[in-house]
């Protein structure tokens, strides 16, 4: 993509808003050295300076020093957005700050929309879209795999698995046009079933892609974990045990908690969303069991449910919950824990069983080893790509277009067709990386950041 050199140049605090050792103000744009030139006084002018290169001076606005500053030199196209940038170090005072921005924009600046200097990277071709989110990852990730994953994806993780992909459909491409080429000759130069096997296989390599969006969605938003269970199991006892502080009200009445409580934690750099829950009402009734509504809306929400079972009142006990999660959420991983088993004297169910105690601490560590393989084993098969509901869209879209290249070359459909649908697949990986994308969907993915960024 050619570079195209924003017509304002434009400013952002780029450090959180508020008081702290020190700030950055960016400024980009064809006039970004001139504009801080204005206000800088340093050595040497930042417009006859060499990119990449930090002076330290004084910066100055209306006859007064308003602070002792560095700015950092990146001349076109050697820079985040691939235009001319100051940053501008300054103390982290909250009115130090703002003078300077207004120092900026008297010049000629203008206030960054949020993402912009991160748009201008994406328009002058520094970053592709897949990059772009994962910018946006790395600044709300919420543990440390998921802000690798996201670096991983920065440097290129992502984009080469598209190259892959892309070039196996070109491949594919290439074998069905040799042959249009001699269609007037009758001759079959190329063995079908080596084509049909290619598409096979780049729809395998697609849905390995896909599988991976549960383990990515849990390194970007957490695995979440929901306690639930018949009143007075030790849902709430259990969460506090587990969040190792007094979070939520536990009493001996039925029906203490009654709105759902969420808390984080990070268990082996995983980050966990868990939700305490109000009691489901002890009942075979599963219609009654539906009118619980807040607990069903926590329990779609979650990868994993723990159902919390009141050992004292029977193994079984919550036998018809398990029944009905298990059977109205296949997709969630179910595991119950028999609670309050300090109460008993012996320990008598099968070996697999996860006796806990909210009260003795007991089982806390088997709980916490449970959550931890469940995450690694969804989250290892992302390896080095963080798939999201956009590209879980468009590889969808892809395998629906190599499946249609399937029909037609089972109906023994012309070459033409075939590659049809294959250039169309080629089309849809320009979504993913914002080669053919449309200004809404760039639009809503900058939509995610914030000023500065
Ligand atoms: N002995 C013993 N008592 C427990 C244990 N866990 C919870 N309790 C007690 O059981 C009662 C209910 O505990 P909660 O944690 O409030 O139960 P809950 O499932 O959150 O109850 P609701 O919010 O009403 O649905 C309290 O009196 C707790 O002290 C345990 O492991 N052992
Ligand atoms: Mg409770």
């Amino acid at each position: 993509m050619s570079s195209i050199q924003s017509q304002s140049t434009i400013c952002a605090l780029a450090t959180p808003a508020g008081v702290g050792g020190m700030a950055i103000i960016r400024v980009c744009g064809s006039n970004a050295l001139r504009i801080v030139d204005m206000c800088f006084s340093g050595k040497q002018k930042l417009e006859h300076s060499a990119s990449h290169t930090i002076h330290f001076g004084k910066f100055i606005h209306n006859d007064t020093v308003l602070d002792t500053v560095t700015a950092s030199v990146f001349i076109a196209p050697h820079s985040y957005t691939g235009e001319n940038t100051v940053e501008i170090g300054c103390h982290g005072g909250m009115v130090v700050q703002q003078q300077i921005i207004e120092a900026l924009l008297d010049f000629g600046a203008r206030h960054a929309e949020p993402g912009e200097f991160t748009k201008l990277a994406f328009l002058n071709g520094k970053l592709d879209l897949t990059q772009v989110e994962s910018v946006a990852d790395i600044i709300h990730a919420t543990s440390t795999l998921g802000s690798q994953a996201s670096v991983r994806q920065l440097t290129g993780g992502f984009t080469q698995k598209l190259q892959e992909l892309r070039a196996q459909l070109l491949d594919i491409c290439a074998l069905l046009e040799i042959e249009l080429d001699f269609a007037h000759e009758d001759i079959e130069f190329v063995d079908r079933t080596v084509v049909t096997n290619k598409i096979h296989d780049a729809i395998s390599y697609c849905s390995h892609l896909l599988e991976s969006h549960k383990g990515s969605e849990i390194l970007r938003s957490g695995l979440y974990v929901g306690l639930i269970g018949y009143p007075n199991s030790g849902k709430s006892s259990l969460f506090n045990a587990l969040l190792q502080r007094k979070r939520a009200i536990v009493s001996n009445v039925a029906g203490t908690t009654r709105d759902y409580i969420e808390e984080h934690l990070t268990i082996s750099n995983i980050a966990v969303r868990l939700f305490d829950t109000a009691g489901i009402r002890d009942t075979d009734d599963v219609i009654e069991l539906e009118g619980i509504e807040f607990s069903k809306s926590i329990i779609e929400q979650c990868h994993v449910l723990l159902i919390i079972n009141d050992v004292t009142r029977g193994e079984h006990h919550s036998q018809p919950l398990v029944e009905y999660i298990t059977t109205n959420y296949p997709h969630i991983i179910v595991t119950l824990l028999q609670n309050k088993a300090d109460l008993l004297n012996t320990l008598p169910f099968p070996p697999d069983t996860i006796y806990t105690s909210a009260t003795t601490g007991l089982g806390m560590e088997s709980v916490r080893d449970f959550i931890k393989q469940t995450a690694q084993s969804q989250v290892d098969v992302t390896s080095s790509v963080l798939i999201n509901a956009r590209h879980v869209g468009l590889l969808q879209h892809i395998v629906e277009s190599l499946h249609g290249a399937l029909t037609a070359l089972a109906l023994q459909h012309s070459n033409e067709f075939v590659a049809l649908d294959i250039r169309q697949s080629i089309e849809l990986i320009g979504n993913i990386t914002g080669n053919t994308s449309n200004e809404d969907v760039i639009n809503e993915i900058f939509s995610r950041f914030c000023i500065g960024k």
